[in-house]
C-alpha cells in the first residue's frame, strides 16, 4: 500500500491528504540534502545564527524551513505555519490559505548530523477552527486538538510515521526506485517489551530528587533495564516505539525548564505514542515554555 491508498482509507479530505503530501514532498528534498552533507560539508553544516528556541541553526536547518514553508504553503491547506526555525508564526496569504494550523521542526537533532546519526522532521496538524480569533488564541495549548501527528526519520532508510486521531500509528519507508513511501508496517508499543531506557543520563548530578530517585530503579541490577541514548530524538522514540522501552528527557539545573519544545517536539512524539498504545506523561510544566 502506498501514502494515498492510506489517506484514502482514512478519509483525509478538506485539505489533510495536501498537507501531508507536501511534507512528504518536503522531506524528499530534506532527505537529499541529508545525503550530501558530507559531500558539501562546508556550505550545509555550516553554523549560521541562534533560532527563536537559542539553539545554533545551521545552514540545514535553514534550508530544510524553507522546503517546509514553500510545500506547506503550495498546498493550498494551511492558515498558519509554526516552525522551531521561526520567531513568529507565519500567516498564510490569503491566496494560499486552508484550514490547517502546521507546527513543525524541520530538522530535529541537526546538531548530531556531522557523526551522520539519524535526524528528523517532525510534525502535528490542528484544525484551525476560528479565523476570526488572533492567532494567540488559536494556537495549541495542549496536546488534545492535534488530529495528526508524525516524524520522518532520515537513517540508513527513510522512515515517515504518522499517526492519526484514533486511527494508530503507521510506518512508511521511501522506496529511492519508485520514489514513493511504501506502507510497511503499523506500530504497536503494547507487544513490544524491550527492556530499554533511553535519557541522557551525564545530566544525572542535576536533576532533582524525585528524577535521581526514578532512573535509579532503571539502574538496578534486577531490573534487566538496558541504556540506550542516541541523542537525536526521532531515532531514539524510533527505537522505542519499535522495541518497546522508555524514552524521557528531563528538567535539570542548567534547563530548568527541559530541554524539548513542549510544542514542536514533546505533543507530537507524546500524541504518536499514545497512539501506539504507550503513554507519555509531563511531571512538571512551566508557564512560559
Ligand atoms: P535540536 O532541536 O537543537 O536538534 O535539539 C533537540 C535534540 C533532541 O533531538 C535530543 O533528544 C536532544 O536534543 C539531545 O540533547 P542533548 O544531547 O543535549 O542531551
Ligand atoms: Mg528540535
Amino acid at each position: 500500500m502506498n501514502l494515498d491508498t492510506l489517506l484514502h482509507q482514512f478519509d483525509c479530505n478538506n485539505g489533510l491528504s495536501e498537507i501531508i503530501n507536501a511534507i512528504c514532498k518536503s522531506s524528499v528534498e530534506i532527505e537529499q540534502l541529508v545525503n550530501r552533507v558530507f559531500l558539501d560539508k562546508t556550505v550545509l553544516i555550516s553554523k549560521c545564527i541562534q533560532n527563536s528556541s537559542g539553539d545554533e541553526q545551521h545552514k540545514m536547518d535553514i534550508l530544510s524551513n524553507e522546503i517546509m514553508i514553500s510545500n506547506l504553503t503550495n498546498s493550498n491547506s494551511c492558515s498558519v505555519l509554526i516552525s522551531e526555525e521561526n520567531e513568529d508564526a507565519i500567516i498564510v496569504d490569503e491566496s494560499h490559505s486552508g484550514n490547517y494550523i502546521v507546527y513543525f521542526d524541520p530538522l530535529d537533532g541537526s546538531s548530531n548530523i556531522d557523526c551522520n546519526c539519524g535526524v528528523g522532521t517532525i510534525f502535528s496538524i490542528i484544525l484551525d477552527n476560528d479565523k476570526y480569533k488572533t492567532i494567540e488564541n488559536r494556537v495549541l495549548t495542549n496536546g488534545n486538538n492535534i488530529i495528526c501527528a508524525g516524524y520522518i526519520l532520515y537513517g540508513g532508510s527513510t522512515d515517515m510515521v504518522i499517526a492519526f486521531k484514533g486511527k494508530g500509528v503507521h510506518r512508511l519507508s521511501f522506496d529511492r526506485n519508485t520514489t514513493e513511501y511504501v506502507h510497511t508496517g503499523i506500530l504497536d508499543i503494547t507487544n513490544k517489551n524491550k527492556k530499554v531506557y533511553s535519557i541522557n543520563e551525564s545530566n544525572f548530578e542535576r536533576w532533582d530528587i524525585d528524577m535521581k530517585h526514578y532512573i535509579r530503579q532503571y539502574r538496578k541490577q534486577e531490573s534487566k533495564y538496558t541504556q540506550r541514548w542516541i541523542g537525536s530524538m526521532v531515532s531514539d522514540i524510533h527505537r522505542t516505539l519499535l522495541y518497546g522501552g522508555m524514552f524521557c528527557y528531563p528538567s535539570d539545573e542548567n534547563n530548568i525548564h527541559g530541554k524539548l519544545r513542549i510544542l514542536y517536539e514533546c505533543f507530537p512524539m507524546a500524541f504518536i505514542m499514545e497512539e501506539a498504545g504507550g503513554k507519555a506523561i509531563i511531571a512538571k510544566m512551566s508557564n512560559d515554555r
